[in-house]
């Protein structure tokens, strides 16, 4: 059966949606940050050599990274074609697009902003080339949800559910008041039935709904 290797508050809870989404028969192991570094316990080397999550396990294949987690998931079980595009069609480069662009190049700045920041005055030269990057990659997403509530053809992806730890990482780190369609796009992924149902599996998750 299809194993989430999941860590908590992590990326992996949006794995976890997706599979809720689906309504994909999975298991879950769980794993537990360190409560001083943040990391993850050294069993997750057990499962891939990295340590990090998402990690899936099916069958003799092993899986990392979220994007390449979503696209096998969906090409292997999502059997309606319900969250990804189909190939061939522009939607479905844009599909690729986004997927990509969540942990290529929008995740960069705001991880950047996540370390620097724990170094104080150290950080403190680099901060305004990282606010101009965060103010970059986080302008454009909002841009792009302009009158859309989805990335691709106004109908929920599986773009959007990588793209939804960007969305709910970004208040923590910068101000979403400034980003009134990505702070939109961040209540939908939350109000959905499926993410509820992934938060009551995953257990602990910082970057959840508050209410
Ligand atoms: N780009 C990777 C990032 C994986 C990653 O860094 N995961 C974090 C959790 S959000 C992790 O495992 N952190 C614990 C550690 O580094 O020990 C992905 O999207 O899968």
């Amino acid at each position: 059966m299809l194993t989430v290797h999941h860590l908590n508050n992590s990326r992996s809870q949006r794995v976890l949606w997706l599979l809720e989404e689906l309504d994909v028969e999975y298991q879950i192991k769980c794993y537990q940050r360190d409560a001083q570094t943040s990391l993850a316990p050294p069993e997750l080397e057990a499962v891939h050599v990295l340590g990090k999550s998402p990690v899936i396990t099916d069958g003799s294949q092993t899986i990392i990274e979220s994007g390449a987690i979503i696209d096998y998931i969906l090409r292997h079980y999502d059997v309606d074609r319900s969250l990804i595009p189909e190939v061939g069609t522009a939607h479905h480069e844009q599909y690729l697009q986004w997927l990509h662009y969540a942990e290529g190049s929008a995740a960069l700045p705001l991880m950047l902003k996540l370390y620097t920041s724990r170094l104080a005055d150290g950080g403190a030269e680099l901060q305004p080339r990282i606010g101009d990057e965060m103010q970059r990659h986080l302008g454009y997403l909002d841009q792009a949800l302009e009158g859309e509530d989805w990335f691709v053809g106004n109908k929920i992806s599986g773009a959007d559910i990588q793209l939804s730890f960007i969305a709910e990482v970004a208040p923590l780190l910068y101000s979403l008041e400034a980003l009134p369609n990505l702070a939109a796009f961040r209540d939908r992924c939350h109000a959905r039935p499926a993410y509820r149902r992934a938060l009551d599996r995953g257990g602990v998750y910082a970057y959840g709904p508050t209410n």
